[in-house]
């Protein structure tokens, strides 16, 4: 009997010794002085001993349950000390934590990349409005109030009568209140519409807006200017078809339309099975447009062109669906 209390004393004793947490702690002091700890298994054969012998081994055992319960919170202590000495107690061996950076949301970094492409092209990049009035959005641009064009973009009205601005070409006319020809802009910025989104819409979505003004610009000049941007962009050559289409305030007016890079032409959700993506918009600005800003569209002449950002983006990384950029979903964002 002595064997055994002494045998487990020295055991309780390397086993607390090694104990890492509170939970350890806890499930050894059940193991030795619990209902049907160790101890108290002993204790269970004292009965079986003479009278002198079971007094005697009955205090050993009884100060061995001191013994131990002293023992454990001492233990416990270990565990719940300061955090000043815990600290005292760091490892400074001990390898940290990896902790996950943030980083620029995918299409801020796009829109980067493409705002450095147009920097070597030459162009002052600016920034803009997102509520404008509808002489901006509008008239200035040659839509009259109540002209049919003006349902080319489905417009959120604010009550204040001011507006979302549908696309960044109001940009245009007050880039060219503090400017004079020549002038080559890029001004990328979010817009909105009151559309109904698919894979390729978003009711709120980003354009880039240029402007390029100067003595005998031509529409060789624009399509020369955006085949540069393309190739330079997709580090290769890309089909573009310029198809002939209207906008009030440009003329002539075309619609850029590029092979879709996703399916390779074949056709998938994205280009709607066409093969191509409608990627710009874009025209000689439009005499009257030019007059608007104050420029004289007998000496100068201009283009500009107003594509979604999301679009390119989804070209060039293989993005199969606009929403995924503002679904905010982090397993998608963090491939960025
Ligand atoms: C315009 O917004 C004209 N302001 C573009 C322009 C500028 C023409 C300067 C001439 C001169 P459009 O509505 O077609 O045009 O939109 C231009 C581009 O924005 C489209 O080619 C497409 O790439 C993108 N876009 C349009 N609607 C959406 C949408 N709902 N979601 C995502 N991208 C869109």
């Amino acid at each position: 009997m002595k064997d055994l209390i002494k045998n487990l004393q020295q055991k309780a004793q390397d086993e607390i010794h090694k104990a890492a947490t509170n939970e350890n702690l806890r499930d050894l002091e059940a193991k030795f002085l619990g209902r049907k700890g160790e101890l108290a298994d002993i204790m269970s054969k004292l009965k079986d001993l003479s009278s002198e012998e079971r007094r005697v081994m009955g205090q050993l055992a009884n100060s061995l349950k001191q013994e131990l319960g002293d023992m454990f919170s001492l233990a416990r202590k270990k565990f719940s000390l300061s955090g000043a000495e815990k600290r005292s107690r760091l490892d400074s061996t001990w390898p940290g934590e990896a902790q996950e950076r943030g980083h620029l949301h995918p299409l801020t970094q796009f829109m980067r990349r493409v705002e450095d492409i147009f920097m070597s092209l030459g162009f002052e990049v600016l920034d803009g409005q997102e509520v404008e009035t509808p002489e901006y959005n509008f008239d200035l641009l040659n839509i009259p109030k109540d002209h049919p064009a003006r349902d080319m973009w489905d417009t959120y009205y604010l009550e204040n009568g001011l507006l979302l601005r549908t696309h960044t070409s109001p940009m245009q006319l007050r880039a060219m209140e503090k400017r004079k020809p020549p002038v080559r802009l890029l001004i990328p910025g979010r817009t909105f519409r009151h559309e109904a989104t698919d894979a390729s819409h978003e009711s709120v979505f980003y354009q880039y807006e240029g402007l390029v003004i100067d003595k005998c610009i031509t529409v060789a000049n624009l399509i020369a200017t955006l085949k540069d941007f393309f190739q330079a962009l997709y580090g290769k050559e890309v089909k573009v078809l310029p198809r002939s289409t209207f906008f009030p305030f440009t003329e002539p007016s075309l619609e850029i339309t590029m092979s879709c890079l996703i399916c390779g032409g074949k056709g998938c959700s994205v280009c709607k099975k066409t093969g191509w993506l409608e990627m710009l918009g874009a025209g000689m600005v439009h005499p009257q447009v030019l007059r608007n800003m104050k420029v004289d569209p007998e000496e100068y002449s201009g283009f500009a062109f107003g594509g979604g950002l999301e679009r390119l983006m989804m070209l060039y990384h293989g993005i199969n669906e606009i929403r995924l950029l503002y679904g905010g979903d982090l397993k998608f964002l963090g491939q960025f």
